[in-house]
């Protein structure tokens, strides 16, 4: 068993590092949550996707994780919003990018539990890290570990900073003495997020349907679908509007929890439609691309060029690059996009 001064050593030093929480929960099988998975996929909300969706088994027994597991240390990084972003008409088109994808936050994230981790291996157990990988339920341990409530935007609530955080454990075979409380429910009357979503996807009941989530869509296989194409505007990768809704998520902004937004380079979907394979792939390589498939990025810059309110000269060009191109996909999206500028008055 963990002594009391060890376990407060290593909050401490979560806390120091930028966890905005450290908690614990036990790494006994979460049966509950193996059965919600299974739920979910049997009504057909996971669509394509796989991760935890691939072994519920797996993802809900921490002790596949590390053998003779007893605990997780489980902590919670924030980060900043996303910069509000106005596409004008003499702007070159631009790309937008989900808040959490804006710098390295689970890199930061690994590092902080790599240290607790390595304190634990000197006060002798075992023990390894965890994070957005399909290994562990990320929000269960979380949620166990008393760093928050699940939203009916299906996202991890902390109450300093409401879903704008990270989160990741670590799974050890020291037994920790003090085991977290769950928070209660903090979204109460609330349903702000549900219709703040361009697609629909959320049902209210803390579940996304994947077939309608954005988020997903942008890196699925295929074709996107026609009927979601104009909810996408011009993003790149994920999607922010069920937090930006969140009345906890905002005043964790108006209360300087988070830092500033952090302003990055602008994405230039013309430049995107230019790349090669290989610039692409250097250039998003943190990114999930389903099958490391390029020609996705493109795919969602040529949707994104379909709905940029800017009017420079090089969209039509590059659309009708693309409309002729070899490729079957990318043509029928730049098809599209020609499509939609075309019934807005665009060029
Ligand atoms: C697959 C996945 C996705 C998928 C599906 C999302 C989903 N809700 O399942 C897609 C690609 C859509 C996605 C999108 C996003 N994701 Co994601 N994603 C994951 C991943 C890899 C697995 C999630 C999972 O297991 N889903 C399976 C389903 C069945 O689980 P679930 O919906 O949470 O259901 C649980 C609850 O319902 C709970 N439960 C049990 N009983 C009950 C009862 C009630 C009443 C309720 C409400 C719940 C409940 O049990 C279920 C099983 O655990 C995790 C990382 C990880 N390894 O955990 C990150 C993770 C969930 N994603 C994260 C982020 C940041 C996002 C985005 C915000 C990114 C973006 N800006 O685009 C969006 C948000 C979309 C949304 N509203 O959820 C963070 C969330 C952080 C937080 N504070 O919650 C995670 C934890 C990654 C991380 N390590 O930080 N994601
Ligand atoms: S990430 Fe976007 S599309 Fe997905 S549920 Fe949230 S608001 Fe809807
Ligand atoms: S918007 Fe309201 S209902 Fe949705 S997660 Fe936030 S507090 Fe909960």
């Amino acid at each position: 068993m963990l002594s009391v001064q060890h376990w407060e050593e290593l909050v401490g030093l979560g806390l120091e590092s930028g966890l905005v929480g450290v908690g614990s929960c036990s790494a006994r099988t979460w049966s509950s949550n193996r059965s919600r998975i299974e739920a979910c996929s049997a009504k057909g909300l996971a669509r394509d996707m796989e991760f935890t969706y691939r072994s519920p088994a797996r993802s809900t027994e921490p002790q596949r994780v590390l053998k003779n597991a007893a605990s997780l240390i489980v902590g919670a990084l924030p980060y900043p919003p996303p910069v509000e972003f106005l596409e004008t008409a003499d702007m070159a088109p631009t790309g937008r990018v989900a808040a959490y994808a804006t710098d390295v936050h689970y890199q930061h994230l690994r590092e902080i539990l790599g240290a607790i981790s390595n304190r634990l291996k000197e006060f002798g157990y075992r023990s390894t890290v965890v994070l957005d990988s399909n290994a562990v339920l990320d929000k269960e341990a979380a949620y166990r570990a008393g760093l928050g409530w699940y939203g009916r935007n299906s996202l991890l609530l902390n109450r300093h900073v409401g879903s704008w955080c990270v989160l990741g454990s670590v799974v050890t075979d020291a037994l920790i003495p003090q085991l977290s409380v769950p928070v209660p429910d903090g979204c109460g009357g609330c349903r702000r997020c549900v219709p703040a979503c361009p697609t629909g996807a959320l049902a209210g009941d803390g579940t996304v349907d994947a077939n309608k989530c954005l988020s997903w869509l942008l890196q699925a296989r295929g074709e996107f679908p026609p009927e979601f194409r104009e909810a996408l505007g011009t993003r790149m990768y994920g999607c922010d509007d069920c937090q930006v809704a969140c009345p906890p998520s905002t005043v964790s902004i108006r209360r300087g929890h988070l830092g500033a937004p952090l302003l990055i380079e602008p994405l230039s979907l013309i430049d995107i439609l230019d790349m090669s394979d290989d610039q692409l792939l250097t250039q998003f390589g943190d990114w999930y691309i389903a099958d490391r498939d390029p020609d996705l990025i493109r795919r969602n810059a040529l949707i994104g060029l379909g709905n940029s309110a800017s009017e420079a000269q090089e969209i039509p060009v590059t659309l009708h690059r693309y409309r002729n191109g070899p490729d079957a996909l990318l043509a029928e999206h730049a098809r599209w996009a020609i499509e939609q500028r075309r019934s807005r008055g665009s060029a």
